[in-house]
């Protein structure tokens, strides 16, 4: 084995709550208010990761983001101790403290894009963090994640971090979301794809009419030209606006794709026919092995609800592709039913297995959510903080860690607790040896 992909995961953050700030994304408005169980959510993205590292593959681990960003309410004109800055935000606009409070980081296909260095004509691998701007409670998070990615693949022979794209709606970017690698090797060659929900300097493209489309066209081609691709590997797509309508604001919530297998919803594209021939050329004619699931098997609706897209599809050691699915696909009988009698019968993928994510799904993240994926050549390997690849002890110290730093649960009053700020930072000073991260975020520089 020459190469190898690893999974980035976002270590779910101290103050992982349901506020609602997502819309259209369906789960984050159905679960707004709920009490959160913090503890959980990040044993359960653990136990992934634990998992996965068990079944032969290289895992990593994203540390999460400080907060809550009380510069951001600085910013915007709040004053007095850090404290006194909450509790005004607390009563006069509790949005705005959920924004600065959420977790959102720990869904790491968000943090950025990343092209791996058999793609770009400078032969290094590019990582550009996304900015997110589409909503509030993501667009704080590009600063510090630049950050944790430049600890994380510190060396700069082997890695380029470029800046996240100039913030405002034209540039909306979303990372490694709506962005999928297509190759026979993961040290070969790719062809990327990129899927985009909107065009500014082509305003004839369609538009969602219920939800904002996040990732724009403008957005993906600049991260192409960024990232050096080959124009000819290269291929962008609409989304269809119909189905970011019905709640898929990222395309990993309608498809996922690994190696030379493409696992999709026929009802992902605009114009899906173009779409797929292009992939195809791409990809040198023949060889992608197209998954097409249908809405008579799996209606829209039910993808959302369930995730099945939003599936990791992994290659094990020995070649067997397998889908990690969330536990919601085992639970909706039209999904299973398809899983059962279609997807592990007739199709390459011939495993499925079911993680419980259920905090980070009920804010709209799935296994693919909560994973950034990096394919490297195993020389490259060495320019990775070794810090941050799961090992037996690093998940015994971070489930320790979790332990003794996280809270039970969390409701809406907590957050205004200035004991939660305090916790933060004294478990992310820990965290930040525990990983060897240096000193990245605001309070400690
Ligand atoms: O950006 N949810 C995230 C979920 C991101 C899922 N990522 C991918 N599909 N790759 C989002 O909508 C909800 C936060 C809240 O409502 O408290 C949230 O941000």
């Amino acid at each position: 084995m020459s190469s190898l992909e690893i999974n980035f995961d976002g270590l779910v953050g101290q103050t992982h709550n349901y506020a609602g700030l997502s819309s259209g994304n369906v789960a984050s408005t159905l679960h707004a208010k709920e009490l959160s169980y913090p503890k959980d959510a990040a044993k359960q993205g653990l136990a992934k990761m634990k998992a996965l590292k068990e079944m032969g593959l290289e895992q990593g681990v994203l540390a999460p983001q400080q907060r809550p960003d009380v510069q951001l309410l600085r910013r915007l004109g709040f004053t007095g101790t850090e404290q006194q800055i909450i509790e005004k935000a607390f009563r006069s606009d509790p949005f705005l403290l959920n924004a600065c409070y959420s977790a959102s980081s720990m869904w790491t296909a968000n943090a950025a894009t990343i092209s791996p260095s058999s793609d770009t004509a400078d032969g290094k691998v590019h990582i550009t963090p996304a900015n997110l701007v589409n909503k509030l409670h993501r667009s704080i998070e590009s600063n510090v994640t630049g950050r944790i990615l430049k600890a994380t693949f510190s060396d700069s022979n082997i890695f380029t971090h470029h800046q996240s794209l100039p913030h405002g709606d034209f540039f909306g970017d979303e990372g490694a979301a709506n962005h999928t690698r297509f190759c026979h090797d993961y040290g070969k060659k790719g062809v990327e794809f990129f899927v985009y929900g909107k065009s500014y300097f082509d305003p004839s493209r369609p538009r969602p009419k219920k939800f904002d489309a996040r990732q724009s066209l403008e957005a993906s081609k600049s991260i192409a030209r960024l990232h050096q691709l080959d124009e000819g590997m290269t291929v962008f797509a609409q989304q269809n606006p119909d189905v970011i309508d019905q709640g898929v604001f990222h395309n990993d919530v309608i498809g996922v794709g690994n190696k030379n297998v493409y696992f999709y919803h026929e009802q992902s594209f605009l114009h899906k026919d173009k779409t797929l021939s292009e992939l195809n050329l791409a990809f040198g004619g023949d060889g992608l092995e197209l998954v097409e699931v249908k809405s008579v098997d799996v209606p829209v609706q039910d993808a959302v609800t369930s995730y099945l897209f939003n599936s990791q599809l992994i290659s094990l050691p020995n070649e067997e592709v397998v889908l990690l699915a969330p536990k919601e696909c085992e639970k909706n009988s039209q999904v299973f039913n398809y899983i059962q009698n279609v997807l592990i019968k007739e199709t390459c993928i011939k495993k499925v297995l079911y993680y419980d994510l259920s905090q980070s799904m009920k804010n709209g993240g799935g296994p693919a959510c909560l994973r950034l994926r990096v394919a490297v050549k195993k020389a490259e390997v060495s320019g990775i903080n070794p810090k941050t690849l799961l090992t037996d002890s690093l998940y015994q110290e971070l489930d320790a860690w979790i332990d003794k730093h996280y809270r039970d649960q969390l409701s809406h009053d907590d957050l205004r607790d200035p004991e939660l700020l305090t916790e933060v930072r004294t478990a992310l000073d820990q965290l930040t040896q525990i990983l060897n991260l240096g000193s990245i975020y605001p309070f400690q520089i």
